[in-house]
């Protein structure tokens, strides 16, 4: 595996859901692949899970994890080719990829979409610099567009808890006070296409999700409608992916509170289980009632955060042992 951007780098889903168990039953059974092997942990922007789940599937595979918080560990970089350097910005991703490569062996970057200009997230400038100017694989900690660990450990959760061989299986919108990415919704349907659920969509209008990701999926714009018979719910919020009105961009068109995932909500679903990938706000994305109750899978969502990156930490490990 050279770098992991989407569900098609991890390829056969079925292949990669047997090899997870096998990664899950026995963590520690591949360790000898990461003896003096280094990975470089580059993130731009907080984490809880991604940063910690990533640490600890290195050490499962016995590979060293170097976390390097950019901005307040290292110089500010630029991240734009051909401006003037007169700002606060120190240093160039020019060369700094080529120097952080120089110490590992795989990177892995965290660097959200800016939310300004669509064209600049969507070409994902930024974790194409890493894969261009370090020559090493790179994994997606969550950059402008993608989020693959989490939708690949979401696709693990769903598989060890559907009590159907093709479960209903629904993404839904819900209100937040900020303007977040797009890049954990893309994944979620990019997997869930590839996937054997049935899928369906659900958003106000305008929050469309770019057909690079969306597919051929379902859009159901009404809420309940779309939740009746589900065996998951997948709750998130995104900002305006700019699809049908490119100047929205990244904006907030909606905070309709009549969103948030209630008991109500889920009274028309075929009792089914509540997924977030965290972090979450309560009484916005979620009631309190659902994310404590005994259906919430988001502990054992987060759990499989390991589980998932350890799979393609492996698979590239034992690409560079060949
Ligand atoms: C981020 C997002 O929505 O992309 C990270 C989620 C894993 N969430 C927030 O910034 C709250
Ligand atoms: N779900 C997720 O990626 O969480 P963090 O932002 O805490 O890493």
């Amino acid at each position: 595996m050279k770098s992991f951007f989407h569900v098609q780098d991890i390829g056969n889903l079925s292949t990669a859901l047997e090899e997870a168990r096998q990664v899950k039953a026995n963590p520690f059974a591949w360790k000898h692949l990461g003896e003096n092997k280094t990975i470089m942990l580059v993130f731009f922007n907080s984490s809880l899970r991604t940063r910690l789940s990533s640490q600890k599937a290195a050490y499962n595979l016995g590979m060293n994890p170097i976390v390097l918080n950019i901005g307040q560990d290292s110089w500010k970089l630029e991240t734009e080719l051909g401006v003037v350097m007169d700002g606060d910005k120190s240093e160039h991703l020019r060369e700094a990829i080529p120097v952080m490569a120089s110490y590992c062996d795989i990177i892995g970057v965290r660097s959200f979409a800016g939310l300004q200009d669509r064209d600049f997230d969507y070409a994902e400038t930024i974790l194409q610099q890493f894969v261009q100017y370090s020559g090493k694989p790179v994994i997606s900690l969550e950059s402008a567009t993608v989020h693959p660990c989490q939708a690949f450990a979401d696709l693990i959760t769903i598989d060890e808890y559907k009590k159907k061989a093709r479960p209903k299986v629904v993404l839904s919108w819900a209100p937040h006070p900020r303007a977040l990415p797009q890049a954990v919704p893309n994944s979620f349907a990019e997997w869930m296409n590839a996937a054997d659920v049935d899928f369906v969509i659900t958003h106000p209008e305008g929050y469309e999700l770019d057909p690079l990701f969306a597919g051929n999926a379902k859009v159901e714009y009404d809420q309940m409608k779309a939740f009746e018979g589900a065996d998951f719910i997948y709750a998130k919020n995104w900002s305006c992916p700019g699809v049908t009105n490119p100047a929205d961009y990244g904006k907030i068109l909606s905070k309709d509170m009549s969103w948030t995932v209630d008991e109500a909500h889920m009274a028309v679903t075929d009792n089914a289980f509540f997924m977030h990938c965290l972090p979450v706000r309560r009484n916005m994305i979620v009631s309190d009632a659902v994310i404590d109750a005994p259906t919430s899978l988001v502990i054992p969502e987060a759990a499989n955060r390991v589980v998932s990156i350890q799979v393609v930490m492996k698979r590239m490990l034992e690409a560079l042992n060949l």
